[in-house]
C-alpha cells in the first residue's frame, strides 16, 4: 500500500462525510433514537456515514479489517494486519442538541500502530490528521510540536463521567490547573490537546474508536497517552486515558496516584 496515496483517498472521503453531514443539519426528520440512556444516542446519519465509509474500504481494500461503533461488521478481536477504525460522529448528542462541537473520525492501524488518523471538524470545516513519520496537519498546515510545561500553566478537559464518578480527583486536578472545559466529544476534546489550547485531557473509560484517531495524531506531535495508572493504552479495549503534554501528564498521574483510593 502507498500510504500518502491511501491517505490522499481518505482525505476525499472525509471531507465527503463532513459535507454529507452539514447538509444533514437542515434536515429536520433526521430519525434519532437511545442507546443504552437518554444521553446516548445514535442517529440514521451514524448509521449513515458508518455505511458511506465501510463501503469505500470494502471497495478499495476488500481484505482489510473494520471496526466501527455502529458496526456489524463482525467481531474484530485483534489488530493483526490493516484495521480500520470509524467513528461516523463523535459527539452525537451535540450533534442532535447543539449542531455543532461534532466530529467524525477514521483511522488506520496496521499490526497495531497508527498508519494515518483523520479527525474531521464538521462545523469549523477543519480536517486534522497525521501520516505515521510525516507530521500532523490542520488542513494543509503543518502542526508544530506541543511544547512541555507543568499542569499549572494550562487549562485541562475533562469527560462529564470523569466529574461525576470521581468529583475528588476532578476537583484536585482543576484546583491545580489553570481551568476546566468540557466539550462532549473525545476527538475534538483530543484536538484541543493537539493544538495546545488546552494541556491535557483526562476521561473516565473510553471506546478504542473514540481515542484512537486522537492517540495516533497526539503521538506524531509527541503528546504523552496513556491509560490514567501511567500504563499504555490497551489496543480495543476500553481505555481511561490521559493525554498531555508530558510535564502536565506527569503531574496528573502523580494526583492519581496520591488520590487513587478515592471515588471508588
Ligand atoms: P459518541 O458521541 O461517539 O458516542 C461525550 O459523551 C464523549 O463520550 C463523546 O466522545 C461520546 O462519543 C463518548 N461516549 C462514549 N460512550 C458514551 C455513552 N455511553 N454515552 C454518551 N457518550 C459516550
Ligand atoms: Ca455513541
Ligand atoms: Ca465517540
Ligand atoms: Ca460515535
Amino acid at each position: 500500500m502507498d500510504i500518502a496515496v491511501t491517505a490522499k483517498l481518505v482525505r476525499g472521503w472525509v471531507e465527503e462525510a463532513g459535507q454529507l453531514l452539514r447538509e444533514s443539519l437542515s434536515n429536520t426528520s433526521i430519525v434519532v433514537e437511545e442507546k443504552s440512556h437518554p444521553s446516548d444516542l445514535v442517529t440514521e446519519m451514524d448509521r449513515f456515514i458508518e455505511a458511506f465509509y465501510v463501503e469505500k474500504i470494502r471497495k478499495e481494500f476488500p481484505t482489510h479489517q473494520i471496526i466501527g461503533e455502529e458496526g456489524s461488521y463482525g467481531e474484530v478481536d485483534n489488530m493483526d494486519g490493516y484495521v480500520w477504525i470509524i467513528d461516523p460522529i463523535d459527539g452525537t448528542l451535540n450533534y442532535v442538541k447543539q449542531k455543532r462541537n461534532f466530529c467524525s473520525m477514521i483511522a488506520l492501524y496496521k499490526d497495531g500502530v497508527g498508519i494515518f488518523s483523520f479527525i474531521n471538524d464538521v462545523i469549523n470545516e477543519d480536517i486534522y490528521y497525521a501520516i505515521k513519520g510525516k507530521g500532523a496537519y490542520c488542513n494543509d498546515k503543518q502542526l508544530e510540536n506541543v511544547t512541555t510545561y507543568p499542569l499549572g500553566k494550562g487549562l485541562v478537559a475533562l469527560n462529564t463521567k470523569m466529574v461525576m464518578l470521581k468529583p475528588t480527583l476532578s476537583k484536585k486536578i482543576i484546583q491545580e490547573a489553570l481551568g476546566v472545559r468540557l466539550i462532549g466529544s473525545a476527538g475534538l476534546e483530543m484536538v484541543q490537546v493537539i493544538t495546545n489550547r488546552v494541556s491535557a485531557y483526562v476521561t473516565t473509560p473510553l471506546n478504542f474508536w473514540d481515542v484512537a484517531p486522537g492517540i495516533m495524531i497526539a503521538s506524531e506531535l509527541g503528546l504523552k497517552c496513556s491509560r490514567t495508572d501511567n500504563s499504555p493504552i490497551k489496543m480495543l479495549e476500553k481505555n481511561p486515558i490521559v493525554i498531555a503534554n508530558e510535564n502536565t501528564h506527569q503531574d496528573i498521574i502523580n494526583i492519581m496516584k496520591k488520590t487513587s483510593n478515592i471515588d471508588v
